[in-house]
């Protein structure tokens, strides 16, 4: 069917908003059996890259030209590293820092948020460890008090992290408690549900499958319609000072 060039996609200086009818995939190096739809990039003006990766079965995905945060949408994947061999399940999540030889594959067909950023080294030295988890087991923390909107850090919250994952879900009905104007930038991905998200001075109507790039200081807001909740995975940048320093 024509869709005679309609689509929720918007780009603005200040941010993304991606629809998966606009999704293009590509190949990238280091990777075979795996195609890549490349959410955020430089090229956008983000200080990192998001991507889904899509496995066929039998793909791998060899080292990353920074530090890697694996989280599985779908399927199952197998990370080996060092020595060890973890198996993750839907919701599962790898971080593995900078340098950390490594091999993402799949059995069978899986997807995959992967989240790359150049490390910024912790003024004090401290080194970021392997993290392996799921989503499923981490604390479910009510955002400002209120019960209805639940964050899940995914990353360790020490000083050798210079980035946060977060999984944050929403009743239907709720809402972020204000508009939020922020240095940090966000990838994120609509993991269930939907709703309306304001960034900068539009309104958009978003859900599971849609991302988002805002970049610093992009006006914020979100609240869930419908009824089930709504649910996003969402990076932002984190614990360095602005000066780089
Ligand atoms: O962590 C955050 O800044 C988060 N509350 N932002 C958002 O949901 N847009
Ligand atoms: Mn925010």
């Amino acid at each position: 069917m024509h869709h005679l060039g309609l689509t929720r996609s918007s780009l603005k200086p200040d941010h993304l908003l991606q629809t998966p009818d606009t999704f293009v995939r590509t190949p990238l190096p280091a990777a075979s059996g795996v195609e890549f739809v490349v959410h955020a990039a430089p090229r956008l003006g983000a200080g990192f890259t998001q991507f889904t990766a899509e496995f066929a079965q039998g793909g791998a995905l060899g080292q990353a030209p920074a530090q890697r945060f694996v989280f599985v949408l779908e399927g199952q994947l197998i990370v080996e590293c060092q020595t060890e061999v973890h198996r993750l399940q839907k919701d599962g999540f790898a971080y593995l820092p900078q340098g950390v030889q490594h091999l993402v594959r799949a059995e069978g067909a899986a997807r995959a948020a992967l989240i790359e950023k150049p490390y910024s080294p912790s003024p004090q030295g401290e080194a970021p460890q392997i993290v392996i988890g799921s989503e499923r087991e981490k604390l479910d923390t009510p955002l400002m008090g209120d019960p209805a909107l639940r964050v899940r850090a995914l990353m360790p919250d020490g000083p050798a992290y210079d980035f946060a994952v977060n999984t944050m879900t929403y009743d239907p009905g709720a809402a972020l408690s204000m508009v939020e104007i922020h240095v940090m930038e966000h990838g994120l991905l609509m993991l269930e549900g939907g709703g309306i998200y304001r960034l900068g001075d539009s309104w958009y109507p978003v859900e599971a499958g849609d991302f988002i790039w805002m970049a610093p200081y992009c006006p914020q807001w979100f609240g869930a319609l419908g009824k089930r909740p709504a649910k996003y995975l969402i990076y932002k940048d984190w614990r360095r000072h602005p000066l780089g320093a």
